[in-house]
This record gives C-alpha cells, structure tokens and sequence, in this order.
C-alpha cells in the first residue's frame, strides 16, 4: 500500500517512454488478445482551466474568492515544477507520473446560459458546513432559479454545471471515433443529476442511465432534468446499489445479469447482495424503476461516488487522499445494512478537531459491507470499455496509479485537474482510451 509521505509525488515534464511506446490496453481486451505487457501504467496528468462567465455569476456567489473574478487573460501561465519522483518501493518501475505541458490543454471559458429568473426565494440550507456550496448555487446549475432542487449529500457532491460539461465533451469527443453508434453512459452514482444532464445535453449520447440508492434523490434529479429540457426517454434512473450494477450485472459492455454462472461462489456473491425488488414510477415524465430498466449495453461507466463527506480535504491534505484506504463505498442496498446505529451515533457527533475528525472519517461505515475506491474502479473497469472517475482533488496519484494497474489497466490514463477561476475544484481519470498524443511528438 503506498504511504502518504512516500507519495508527494513531482511531475515529469518529460514523458515517460513507456507513456507514448505502451499501447493502451484494458483488462477485459487483455485477456482475449493475449498481450503481455508488463505491469506498468502512466498517469498524464493536464490541468483544464475553465472560467465562469462574470455578467451571469455576481460576485457575491465566489465567497471562496473574494478577490474578484480571474479572467481568462488574468489567469497566471502555469509552471510545472520538476521534481524528483518518489515512489513506494512497492511500485517502483511499474507506474510513473507525467504532467501534460498547459499549452496542449488550452483555457475554456464555456459560457453558462443565463435563464430567465436571476434571483431566488429558496431559504439557504441550515447546516453551516454546507453554506458554502449554497453561495455557489448558480455555479452548480446555471438554472438553479429555475426550481433546482438538491438534497444535503447533493449539495456538497454535485460536479458544478462547467466542470460537468466540460467532463462530458472531453469523454465524447475522445471515445466518439470510436463509438459511431450513440453512446449508451451509465452514471453509477447519479445524485441529484449534475452529471447524468451534462451527458444526456449532449447529442452524440443516446442514453444515460442514473444510478442512485435514494429514490428520493432520484426523484430530485428527475426534476432538475426537467428543467434542462432533457427528452424524457434520454433519461432512466435506477435505484440500484452502484456496486452490484458494476460487479453482476455487465461484462465488456453487455449485461450479463440473467446469463448463466458457473461460478458457485459468484452466485453466492451476487445472491447476497441482490437488491430488494423496487417499484417503477413515472416522475416529471421520467421513469424511475429497478434493475429491470438497465440496458442490455452501455458504453461507458462514469462514477462521482461519495468520498466520505465535506471533511475530505481538510482531513487528508494535498496528495493524502488514499483510494485504499479513505473511500468507501457500501455495497449494499439501505434495507440490507448492519449499520444503523453507528451512522445514528456518527450523525450526532460533530468532530472539533482535526485528530477527531479523522477518526470521525467514514467511521459509521462497516467496513465489511463496504468496497474502497480501488475495489470500485476494479469492477467498473471490467464492466464497461470505457470508465471514467471524479475523484477527489488530493488523491495521492501513486494511489490512483496503483488502483489502475489492480483493475488491469497497462499503458496510460488521463487525470484532468479542472481549475474554476484559478481555483481547483475537482479532478477526473479517464480511462479506455489512448491519451499518448496529449504528450506530443517532441518526446
Ligand atoms: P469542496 O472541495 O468541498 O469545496 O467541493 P471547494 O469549493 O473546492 O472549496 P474548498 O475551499 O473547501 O477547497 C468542490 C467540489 O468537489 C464540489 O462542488 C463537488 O463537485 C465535489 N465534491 C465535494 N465533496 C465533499 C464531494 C463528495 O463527497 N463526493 C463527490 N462525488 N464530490 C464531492
């Protein structure tokens, strides 16, 4: 397992050899091909820098940058630092970290549209500690006024609108030549619906599939895609358990749920975790259902899971973020947890300092019913050609690295670090596809 001070990994500003000379593979092409690469994989590391548009996003709604807005011309040009690279010895030669130079990764300002109604009645949330996301209203959705609606966990986790849009092209325009048919995406954790829209806006994308354990929430989400016009049969949510779509229902892209096993522990797996049948409703014209609405392919995996709530940052530090060993995702249905008490108890613990709430830190999950976030990239990888994964901003790379080889994964994969006015918000991995022309041809 990597260590956190082993990984403050630097940048290569030149390319790995084995970034450009290894051929992209993934785990379930592997095996049918017979390659035999050796175990290594690159991370291309780009940094996006996207702006908001200032006539429609007043400064009162930048409260984390008082400072006013940076515009495009004002954002300073960004310097790559050469570092040494320091890797756990566990995975010296098998992974290396390479930072895409900023002049192939060129500024975006993606221009939001205004709505009609500028202003709101909608009472700010009441919990202090997601106040700040409240002030962001409009950057999370450009139609808040319009009658978005969010829960607790959707305030904190929703991908704002640009960034959402922005991880949406960048997947379409890089698997399209690919995928000539429209592509099917499977939004694994769905949540209110940020990032289920910003694909179903698109019309390259034939389908998206919204995932989320809350019906509530779903029904959230069918109201916000509502307001983004989205057609109603672009759009089917699910309320599913992610884990066990992503584990039992789909192999290479086609589902596999109703096929035949000869795996005896597999069954035994999947009869265990089978989720509670559900019922189908039709909600802003949308259906919401059960397993039964799941396409027989789908494309490409995109997951945003919950990284263990707003204390992420504070409480790993940059680069401290362990997929290993911080996320965790449950892998059961709500009905079928152990674990009520301890989340009751956790619920009313409010941490004060930074030792507490590290110990507080996904402390109600049991561990057993859980996955952690290399786990999760395992299956979605052989579930579907292409996967991509919002992951928190201080994910320690090594550890990205090492959840990549652990999926069978060789090659290379791209992680974008989305920049809003100057300030990183998130970042995604990308993989199935073949990033090494980002590095150039003068490596
Ligand atoms: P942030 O990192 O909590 O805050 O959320 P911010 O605005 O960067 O300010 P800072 O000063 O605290 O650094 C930034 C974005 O990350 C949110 O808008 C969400 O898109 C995403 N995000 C935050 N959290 C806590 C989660 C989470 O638990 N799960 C997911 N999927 N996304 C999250």
């Amino acid at each position: 397992m990597p260590s956190t001070d082993a990984a403050e990994i630097g940048s290569h500003i030149l390319a790995s050899p084995y970034a450009k000379r290894q051929l992209h593979t993934q785990p379930n092409r592997r095996k049918t091909n017979g390659s035999s690469l050796k175990p290594h994989i690159s991370v291309l590391v780009s940094r996006t820098d996207l702006v908001d548009d200032p006539e429609f996003h007043p400064p009162e709604h930048h409260p984390v940058n008082p400072t006013g807005y940076h515009l495009p011309q004002s954002i300073p040009p960004f310097e790559f630092e050469s570092r040494k690279l320091v890797l756990p010895e566990s995975i010296q030669g098998k992974i290396d970290i390479v930072r895409i130079p900023s002049s192939r990764v060129p500024t975006k300002i993606l221009p939001v549209a205004a709505t009609d109604a500028v202003s709101t009645t909608m009472e700010p949330p009441k919990d202090p500690s997601i106040l700040k996301y409240w002030k962001q209203r409009r950057r999370l959705f450009s139609k808040f006024d319009l009658g978005i609606q969010l829960d607790q966990e959707g305030w904190f986790s929703v991908t704002p609108e640009q960034i959402a849009d922005h991880v949406a092209t960048e997947t379409l325009e890089n698997i399209r030549s690919k995928e000539p048919q429209p592509v099917v995406v499977l939004d694994a954790f769905g949540g209110c619906g940020g990032n289920s829209i910003a694909f179903a806006k698109r019309p390259d994308v034939g389908k998206v599939i919204s995932v989320d354990i809350d019906r509530q929430r779903l029904k959230l989400a069918a109201q916000n895609a509502s307001i983004y016009g989205i057609p109603k049969d672009k759009l089917i949510f699910v309320e599913c358990n992610a884990v066990f779509i992503l584990q039992f229902c789909y192999r290479a892209g086609a589902f596999v749920l109703d096929q035949p096993v000869q795996d005896g522990e597999h069954i035994m797996q999947m009869m265990a975790a089978m989720p509670p049948p559900v019922n189908s409703e039709s909600c802003h014209g949308y259906t919401i259902g059960g397993i039964d609405e799941l396409p027989r392919n789908i494309d490409l995996v995109f997951m945003d899971p919950p990284w263990g709530g707003v204390d992420y940052n504070c409480v790993f530090g940059k680069n401290g973020y362990s997929l290993q060993d911080n996320m965790r995702i449950r892998r059961l249905h709500p009905q079928q947890q152990q674990e009520q008490v301890a989340d009751a108890f956790f619920d009313s613990f409010s941490p004060s300092n930074q030792h507490e709430r590290k110990a507080a830190f996904n402390s109600g999950l049991d561990e057993t019913n859980c996955v952690n976030g290399s786990e999760l990239l395992a299956f979605a990888a052989a579930a579907a050609p292409y996967v991509v994964y919002d992951i928190p901003k201080n994910t320690n790379r090594s550890s990205l690295a090492q959840a990549a080889l652990d999926a069978g994964y060789r090659g290379n994969c791209r992680l974008d670090e989305h920049y809003l006015n100057g300030r990183l918000k998130t970042v995604s991995a990308y993989f199935g596809v073949d990033w090494g022309e980002l590095l150039g041809t003068d490596v």
